[in-house]
């Protein structure tokens, strides 16, 4: 969990490719239901400059119904333990569920990461210290079913911070290393396109909390929220690379260590430019 770059001309940020072994993402359900599939997906993600690999079996889109931990474990430990044989980039679970992570750890994970920052499965934070794991800490306000029906805050950027700050402590407190321990806004997780904007827009805010920040803007519905506020037709997910990008390289920009993205190679083309620009 190192932030530093691999080699010199690498970029600074590091990507984590998204592999969705579900049927039902928002951007990329059923392409990679079939563990091999998913394998070959994860390996081209590598070859194309990921720096680690995000695995998950049950979609958090907006109304998403809980998935049973059994059927989550089912799709995801023969992905985790087929790239664990076929390559050496740490691998990460995306799961709220401390069965599932423990499933994955065994098959070769090294990663929890938790849309629920360890609230939805008290024994996930002492399982993540038992086994000396790393833990992505997310901000989500109510749940994936109905965190996007009535988003309210007084204050955004606060509320998430001190959310995150909390969950520090949770984490710390649990055991879990702080060498290993990084959080996340959460971006489209019970936000409003306000909400968004005010949380990367405090990217530097967060990344002052000490812990490095993931940043999970690719593909996400606030691209095609600004699409219409310009009066232009909203673009479905996969045609959100150009405002995945921007959003990117601003979080970069402002401190963010980790992007989690669904398109590597031109991200990590983009990070390329911006950081051979910024440095001049
Ligand atoms: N976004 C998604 C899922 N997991 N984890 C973190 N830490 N940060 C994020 O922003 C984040 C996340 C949603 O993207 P995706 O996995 O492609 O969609 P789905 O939840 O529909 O599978």
């Amino acid at each position: 969990m190192s932030q530093g770059s691999a080699s010199p001309s690498a970029p600074r940020v590091r990507i984590m490719g998204v592999v969705n072994v579900t049927p039902d993402s928002f951007s990329d359900g059923g392409r990679f239901l079939e563990p091999a599939r998913a394998i070959e997906h994860g390996l081209q993600l590598i070859a194309e400059g990921a720096d680690l690999l995000d695995i998950g079996g049950e979609s958090t889109r907006p109304g998403a119904a809980p998935l049973a931990a059994e059927e989550e474990l089912r799709r995801v430990v023969p992905v985790v333990a087929g790239l664990r044989a076929r390559c050496r980039a740490p691998l990460s679970i995306d799961t709220q569920h401390a069965e599932v992570a423990r499933a994955a750890l065994d098959a070769g994970a090294t990663i929890v990461n938790d849309v629920s920052a360890g609230r939805h499965d008290p024994r996930l934070l002492p399982l993540l210290a038992e086994r000396g794991a790393g833990f992505v800490a997310m901000h989500m306000q109510g749940s994936p079913r109905d965190m996007q029906r009535e988003p309210r805050y007084a204050d955004v950027l606060a509320e998430v911070r001190e959310f995150l700050r909390e969950r520090i402590a949770a984490a710390l407190a649990a055991g879990v290393a702080r060498a290993g321990l990084w959080i996340d806004p959460g971006i489209g997780f019970g936000k409003t396109l306000e909400h968004n904007l005010a949380l990367l827009a405090g990217t530097r805010e967060l990344a002052l909390l000490g812990q490095p920040l993931l940043v999970g803007v690719s593909r996400k519905s606030f691209v095609a929220a600004l699409e219409q506020r310009a009066q232009s037709p909203a673009s479905a997910p996969g045609e959100r690379l150009g405002g995945t990008l921007a959003a990117s390289l601003f979080a970069a920009r402002a401190g963010a260590s980790i992007l989690r993205a669904h398109d590597v190679a031109p991200l990590r083309q983009a990070l390329l430019v911006d950081e051979a620009l910024a440095a001049r």
